[in-house]
């Protein structure tokens, strides 16, 4: 690993094999048992955090409840100065907290540098935002009274974030909540939990610097004990969580029992169309990178290709042949495009959606496998396989958060193709190939996908933050990042005023004492 500079990235971010683990700050502490970080890049230990007990949270809670009495009162572009701050801190960064998400997590380093320009980029767009944090104004039916609505600050909001995207989720969530006027509590996955403390330290030396208090962003560790601290919180009106669609289901009902709000971004089941009207040099690009990239770790990773008979055997041999091209190995050479799996974990369930595939009548078309020997110590290194399938197969219902793609052929219309596409659970991510205008506007038509997100010409991974990012169905609805999606970090104010001497009711009604 000292090869590629992670000693020097760890030095730079104040990550050393300490007991760190809870955080309101630049104050540490933590009291339950540790969590190891294993890389697996290589398996090594990478350093060991303490998980969060009741007793730390109970403290931490007091140091953000406190420190929303102050934040909420600092005019919101105040506020979005301190994020341009943490943007700029994170520009600084950039390399070795993109270098600790590739070790830590697995993904290639461009994609770890990546995603923290994914961090770089919401902060800018918060900066913008918080000038714009507007309400409506509207008339009045009565004479001499004026309404209008205002956006408050809302309170501690709750940030649950899975392994694939250790840093960017946190960020699309914090950086528009604190603009909002929040304070945040982050848990990030148990699996990256370094990831965590790197950027707890990055935004707690800017709150620091600008003499605000502690506990405006805090950090906390563990599983889903420490989650569920969380979710069953009344004093977190909104609990933001990003996971697996079993996880959103206990989250989403235990803070809908106590009427608090959830934002959920859970599984995707991702497909591309082919028509016949397909470029196929762009499709192979698209389906392969949505398919490969992150080693098909990411919510958005293109699960399902779904081509027109006309054209199958066509984009089936280009995307075998791209297949072959892939290099395997060590997510922070370059030279290599598929990092590791996280964990031996997941290694396990990609061999299982091998074998159901197969016993559920498919076939594959490029075998898979686990690597082993030299570089692939970690045994989480596995080849990205393709099989043909057909829709209704339960494993192809499934989401495997592995690199396993499937082809699924359509004949006729497009129609038949949108629905084999919406025939899922999930919601997420979609998108068409074609040069064919009316095929593409079809698909975009309310009788088209039915996902949160659907794109032409494109593939299903890689949004820009200036959407609202977030899926339909099971995918569990919440919208994350550009667009409108502060709204839900802030509570809404109907005002109505009366400046006349007289008082008049609505809807006519009199009422004379
Ligand atoms: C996720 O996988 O949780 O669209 C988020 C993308 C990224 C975000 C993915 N911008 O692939």
């Amino acid at each position: 690993a000292t090869d590629f500079g992670i000693e020097k990235a760890l030095e730079q971010l104040g990550i050393n094999p300490v007991n760190e683990g809870t955080s309101t700050g630049s104050d540490w502490y933590a009291s339950g048992e540790l969590i190891s970080s294993y890389s697996p890049v290589d398996g090594q230990l990478i350093a060991k955090a303490k998980s969060t007990t009741k007793e730390d949270y109970e403290k931490l809670m007091a140091t953000a409840g406190a420190a929303f009495e102050v934040w909420k009162k600092v005019p919101a572009p105040q506020r979005g100065e301190i994020v341009r701050q943490f943007g700029e801190k994170l520009r600084e960064l950039k390399e070795p907290l993109g270098k600790l998400v590739s070790y830590e997590m697995g993904k290639s380093y461009q994609e770890g540098l990546g995603e923290v320009q994914e961090m770089i980029d919401i902060c800018d767009f918060a900066v913008g935002l918080s000038r714009q944090l507007h309400g409506l104004t509207m008339h009045s039916e009565r004479p001499g009274h004026r309404m209008y609505e205002q956006y408050h600050p809302l309170g501690i909001v709750g940030i649950i974030s899975a392994f694939n995207f250790p840093v960017a989720v946190w960020s699309w969530n914090t950086a528009l909540a604190w603009v909002c006027g929040d304070v945040c509590v982050w848990k990030p996955s148990e699996k990256t939990p370094l990831c965590g403390i790197a950027c707890q330290h990055i935004a707690a030396d800017v709150f620091k610097a600008n003499g605000l208090p502690e506990g405006i962003s805090c950090l906390i560790n563990g599983d889903y004990r420490v989650g569920e601290f969380m979710t069953h919180d009344k004093r977190m009106p909104l609990i933001s969580a990003t996971g697996s669609i079993r996880m959103g289901k206990i989250v989403a009902q235990a803070v809908a029992a106590r009427l608090g709000k959830s934002l959920l971004e859970l599984g995707g089941n991702n497909a591309i169309i082919v028509t016949p009207d397909a470029d196929i040099k762009m499709t192979v690009i698209g389906a392969v990178f949505g398919a490969v990239g992150t080693a098909g770790q990411r919510c958005t990773s293109t699960r399902r290709l779904i081509i027109h008979e006309s054209v199958y055997d066509k984009v089936k041999n280009a995307v075998i042949e791209a297949y072959k091209q892939l290099r395997i190995g060590n997510p922070l050479d370059e030279n290599n495009h598929v990092g590791p799996l996280i964990d031996k974990d997941a290694v396990a369930l990609y061999k299982n959606a091998l074998e159901k595939v197969v016993d559920q009548g498919g076939t594959l078309l490029v075998e898979g496998g686990v690597l082993e020997g030299e570089g692939y110590e970690s045994g989480c290194y596995v080849k990205p396989a393709i099989a043909e399938a057909d829709n209704s197969y339960e494993i192809v219902q499934h989401e495997t958060f592995a690199p396993v793609l499937y082809l699924l052929k359509y004949s006729g219309d497009v129609e038949n193709a949108i629905e084999i596409q919406n025939s899922v659970v999930q919601g997420l991510s979609s998108a068409i190939m074609t040069n064919n205008l009316r095929e593409a506007e079809k698909f975009l038509s309310a009788a088209g996908s039915d996902c949160g997100i659907a794109n032409v010409n494109i593939g299903t991974s890689g949004a820009e933050i200036g959407g609202a990012f977030g899926g339909e169905k099971e995918t569990g609805g919440g919208r994350e990042s550009g667009s409108d999606a502060w709204k839900i970090y802030m509570r809404r104010q109907t005002n109505t005023i009366n400046y006349t001497t007289d008082l008049p009711l609505a809807q006519g009604i009199k009422f004379d004492l």
